[in-house]
């Protein structure tokens, strides 16, 4: 097995996580990389695109979060075989990557430009996205996003919605999914209670 090395921000969330929880629920061994915002302007000096996250495979470094959860997917068994599910599990990582990218643009900003920009997600982009994805969930059996078991899709979209419902993106209502998306939050509870993603989030309570 080769030797992988994950670097992201010290969060439970972002980029970076659905990595971090395929990987734990795959039993795949891994270096935790962590660190603190703070840190992250050195940090970035060390990637190649100045961006996190990166995977270190051997010592060399990959990055690309959905290449990186994709593969590391593979490893731990958690994306479908099918070519068919294959396209159904890219199309619902890719439409939430979409929603990230548009919910970056408001990062850095400050004041009534933060307000505005955020407001403006929550009255458009953000339940177009999250009305699609439900969609999806619902076209696919209702319980998982492809392949009628948990995979990538799934933690892909379950801190996506952890993201938005967790009141630490300002002038996002904390009801938002909630309100046009409810069977995303009833998704986001079966695989909070998923055994391995519970005892995942257990650990770091303990520590
Ligand atoms: N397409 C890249 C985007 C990575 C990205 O934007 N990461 C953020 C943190 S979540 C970052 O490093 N931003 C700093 C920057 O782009 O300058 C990926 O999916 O990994």
């Amino acid at each position: 097995m080769s030797q992988l090395k994950l670097t992201y921000f010290d969060i439970h969330g972002g980029r970076g996580e659905p990595a971090r929880l395929a990987m734990h629920i795959g039993g795949i061994a891994f270096e935790d990389h962590r660190f603190a915002f703070a840190d992250f302007a050195e940090v970035r000096k060390s990637t190649p695109l100045n961006q996190v996250p990166t995977l270190q495979v051997d010592g060399v470094q990959v990055t690309q979060s959905d290449a990186i959860t994709r593969y590391v997917g593979k490893l731990a068994g958690l994306y479908p075989v099918d070519a068919y599910q294959a396209l159904l599990c890219d199309e619902v990582m890719d439409g939430v990557e979409d929603a990230n990218v548009k919910l970056g643009t408001s990062f850095g900003l400050t004041g009534d430009a933060l307000k505005e920009a955020r407001t403006a997600l929550a009255n458009g982009p953000l339940p177009l996205y999250l009305g699609w994805l439900q969609k999806q969930l619902q076209a696919h059996g209702g319980e998982y996003f492809a392949d009628n078991r948990l995979t990538i899709a799934d933690l892909k979209v379950f801190v996506f919605v952890r993201g938005l419902n967790s009141g630490r993106l300002d002038h996002i209502p904390t009801d938002l999914v909630e309100q046009v998306a409810p069977l995303l939050n009833a998704h986001l509870q079966r695989m909070a209670q998923t055994p391995a993603v519970a005892q995942y989030y257990a650990k770091f309570e303990a520590e």
